[in-house]
């Protein structure tokens, strides 16, 4: 009985191994949300992912493919989420990159596109 159960245990681990190993961390939501028109004035972007990454590359470039600096340094753990500082972002179309390295060392590429608006509310 004993050798029946370990025998469908090993049966099962290796039916759902391979799909274990599909299942590479990946980005879930970013703010500004990929295609997303938010006003001017944001300042702070961040990037959800489905499990701990380690984000080693991010940079955020307007439509002149001029990179906009980071006000805040990448975190050097794995988290879930990153979050960095930008100047406040002025009107125009944005793309955002990205290089993480998962906990399993696979190494992940991302990105995601937005645009700011003039914000008509506080606009003279
Ligand atoms: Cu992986």
């Amino acid at each position: 009985m004993k050798r029946i159960k370990a025998a469908a245990l090993a049966a099962l681990l290796m039916a759902t191994a391979p799909v274990a190993a599909l299942a590479h961390a990946k980005m879930t939501a970013s703010k500004p949300a990929d295609g997303s028109t938010v006003v001017a004035g944001l300042a702070e972007i961040e990037i959800d992912f489905s499990a701990p990454l380690r984000v080693s590359m991010l940079h955020v470039r307007d439509a002149n493919k001029h990179e906009v600096a980071l006000k805040s340094e990448l975190p050097a753990t794995f988290a879930p989420a990153v979050k960095v500082n930008v100047e406040a972002l002025a009107p125009g179309n944005y793309e955002v990159s990205w290089t993480a390295v998962a906990e399993d060392g696979h190494v992940m590429q991302g990105g995601f596109a937005f645009s700011v608006k003039p914000d008509t509310q506080t606009a003279k």
